[in-house]
């Protein structure tokens, strides 16, 4: 007998801040509207699904944005902590990268009872600027200090009183515009960077992978939390704060390939400034291509059929066999 079975099509969620008060210029906080509405996005390979989009509560810039950055950020984290908790994948579109502050937040409180949390942060700089270090006032350069602890009260007791990252499990990619404050912090922590000039040596493959070591060693999962500036310009005009040479797109993407992506809970995306884009879109498309190839590789890695949606006629023998196999997987 012959019958029908409907093969699990596994989605991404995911959730947008549309925030911009934290950068160095406003227009990040148009990203998420346009992304939601892009063709390039909805034409990925890889089903999204968006559960929330949180809305930025302004109340000025430079540090005149605290109190509302604060705001937002606990938002943002109630929506990545729920999202994670339910076991689903997820990919968290920004906004300015102080969004990174909510995020991981919510992301370390889910994960806190399993272990700790993993992350890699893929940038032109070190957003590590503590409110005494900062030269510009601008808090999409300090969410890195504040997610390992150090900062402004308000900022780091978000969901938790816990430190969201500890150094160990931290590394940042593509580092080549820095102050010499946010640098002392992060080599008195012990934080593995590897900076432009060591990825060009090595080749990116290596390094992700040296990455993904590090992020998952003595985590329960781990997190990218990738700014669209790390890249080479020519692969993201659509920044805020350019700085020269980057990490090839192409190659990173092609890099993910070879990493083991079965821990990953969670991608950020963010820095997105829409009125920045070319004509050809080159950044809006960059960051659907970006969606596209994390979250094929982890699907493809998990399980070579699980992302697809067929319908198929097979016997009752091998529906018995895929359907334990999923029981299986949700048990896991
Ligand atoms: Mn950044």
């Amino acid at each position: 007998m012959k019958r029908t079975l409907i093969l699990f099509q596994k989605a991404v969620r995911a959730v947008g801040c549309a925030n911009g008060q934290g950068g160095k210029h406003l227009g990040c906080e148009s990203a998420v509207s346009i992304l939601r509405n892009s063709p390039h996005l909805k034409n990925v390979k890889v089903p999204i699904e968006w559960s929330a989009v949180v809305e930025e509560v302004a109340t000025g810039r430079q540090w005149n944005a605290l109190q509302g950055v604060t705001q937002t950020n606990r938002r943002l984290a109630r929506e990545t902590r729920k999202v994670i908790e339910s076991g689903e994948d997820l990919v968290v579109f920004g906004g300015d990268h102080s969004c990174a502050i909510g995020t991981w937040s919510g992301i370390a409180a889910a994960l806190r009872p399993r272990g700790e949390l993993g992350l890699i942060w893929v940038d032109a700089h070190m957003d590590a600027h503590t409110p005494e270090s900062t030269p510009s006032g601008n808090i999409h350069g300090m969410p890195v200090s504040h997610l390992l602890g150090f900062g402004e009260k308000n900022l780091i007791q978000i969901e938790d009183q816990m430190p969201k990252i500890f150094p160990h499990n931290f590394c940042m990619v593509g580092i080549r515009s820095y102050e010499e404050g946010e640098q002392e912090l992060l080599e008195k922590l012990g934080v593995r960077i590897f900076y432009m000039h060591e990825v060009e040596r090595r080749g990116i493959t290596d390094v992700m992978q040296e990455a993904v070591y590090i992020a998952t060693r003595n985590s329960c999962g781990f997190g990218m939390s990738i700014d669209i500036d790390g890249f080479d310009v020519s692969f993201a005009p659509a920044v805020g704060t350019p700085a020269e040479g980057g990490i090839n797109a192409e190659q990173f993407m092609k890099a993910l390939l070879t990493v083991d992506l079965s821990k990953l809970v969670a991608t950020e995306i963010v820095e997105f400034l829409p009125r920045f884009d070319d004509q050809n879109k080159t950044s809006e498309r960059l960051v659907a291509s970006l969606v596209e190839s994390i979250y094929a590789t982890k699907f493809f890695q998990q399980n070579s059929a699980a992302h697809i949606k067929q319908q198929v006629q097979i016997s009752d023998k091998a529906a018995e066999v895929i359907e334990s196999r999923q029981k299986q997987q949700q048990t896991v």
